[in-house]
C-alpha cells in the first residue's frame, strides 16, 4: 500500500477546540435557554465521553441529574439547544479563540505541495468546521478537503467507524492507503475500527486515554523550532510530523 491520503480529525486535532471553545459555547446556550446547567472543565472532561453535542446533552441530562430536575422534552430541547450551542461556538471561531495546533498548517501545505488527497472525519457539525477551516486557514481552504464527513452525516458518531468508512468510500480508496490523525480514545477506537492506521496527538483532555494500535503517540506534530514530545512511536530521528516521515510508515 502507498499513502494517498490523510483523514484528520477535527476537535483536538486540527485545534484544541473543546475547553476553550465548545464548553463555553455549551455553557452560552444553557444560559441564554435559561437553565442553570453549567459544564466546568472537569465534568467536560467527563461528558467528552460521549461524542456529538446533541448527544453529550442527553447524556449530562440522563447521567449527571437527579429525576426530578431532568426535562421531560429532552428530545426537542437538546437539538434546540445544539443550535444555539453551535451559534455560539461559530462566533467564537471567528473570533480566532481557536488557533491551529503547532504543526497542522505546516503538514496541511507540505501534504498539498506533495499531491497528497486530504479529508476530514469528524463528530463535530459541518459548519463549525467550515467556520474553523476558514478562520484560521484562509477563505476557500474547506476546498483543500475532498472530502468533509462531519456530524450527522452517519447513523452512529464515534467511536463507531461509520464516520471513516463514509470518508473512505468517498474517497474511494482503501484503508491502507490513507493515514488518519485523530486526538482521543474515542477517534482512534472509530479510525482503527475502519482499518484505517492512525497517529495521534494528545491534548489536555485525552492525554491518559489508551491509544493501543496507535502509529505513534506524540504531544503535537511540531515544528523545525519546537519539536514534538513522543510519548510512543518512532519518529525515525526527526522532531515534527512531515509527509516524508507519514510515507516512511506506510511504506
Ligand atoms: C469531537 C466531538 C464533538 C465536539 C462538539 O469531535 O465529539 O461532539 O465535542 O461538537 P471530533 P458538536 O473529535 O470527532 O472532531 O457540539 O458540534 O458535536
Ligand atoms: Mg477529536
Amino acid at each position: 500500500m502507498s499513502l494517498n491520503a490523510l483523514i484528520f480529525d477535527v476537535d483536538g486535532t486540527l485545534a484544541d477546540t473543546e475547553r476553550d471553545g465548545h464548553r463555553p459555547a455549551f455553557n452560552q446556550a444553557f444560559a441564554e435557554a435559561g437553565l442553570d446547567w453549567y459544564w466546568d472543565e472537569a465534568l467536560y472532561g467527563e461528558l467528552l465521553a460521549v461524542t456529538g453535542g446533541k448527544e453529550r446533552i442527553k447524556y449530562f441530562v440522563e447521567s449527571f441529574l437527579a429525576p426530578e430536575h431532568r426535562p421531560q422534552d429532552i428530545e426537542l430541547l437538546a437539538p434546540s439547544l445544539h443550535q444555539i450551542k453551535t451559534r455560539h461556538y461559530t462566533e467564537l471561531v471567528a473570533k480566532g479563540a481557536l488557533p491551529l495546533r503547532p504543526g497542522v498548517r505546516r503538514l496541511l501545505l507540505d501534504a498539498r505541495r506533495s499531491g497528497l488527497r486530504l479529508a476530514i472525519a469528524t463528530t463535530t457539525t459541518p459548519d463549525n468546521v467550515r467556520a474553523l477551516l476558514r478562520h484560521s486557514l484562509g477563505e476557500g481552504s474547506d476546498s483543500w478537503f475532498e472530502v468533509i464527513a462531519a456530524g450527522d452525516v452517519v447513523p452512529a458518531k464515534k467511536p463507531a467507524p461509520d464516520i471513516y468508512r463514509w470518508a473512505l468510500q468517498a474517497l474511494n480508496l482503501p484503508a491502507g492507503d490513507c493515514i488518519a490523525l485523530e486526538d482521543s480514545a474515542n477517534g482512534i477506537r472509530s479510525s482503527l475500527g475502519a482499518g484505517i492506521p492512525t497517529l495521534i496527538t494528545v491534548n489536555g483532555y485525552t492525554e491518559g486515554d489508551s491509544f493501543d494500535g496507535a502509529l505513534a503517540i506524540l504531544s503535537d506534530l511540531g515544528e523545525p523550532d519546537a519539536p514534538c514530545r513522543v510519548i510512543r512511536g518512532n519518529l525515525k530521528a526527526k522532531t515534527f510530523v512531515d509527509v516524508d516521515l507519514l510515507k516512511s510508515w506506510s511504506d
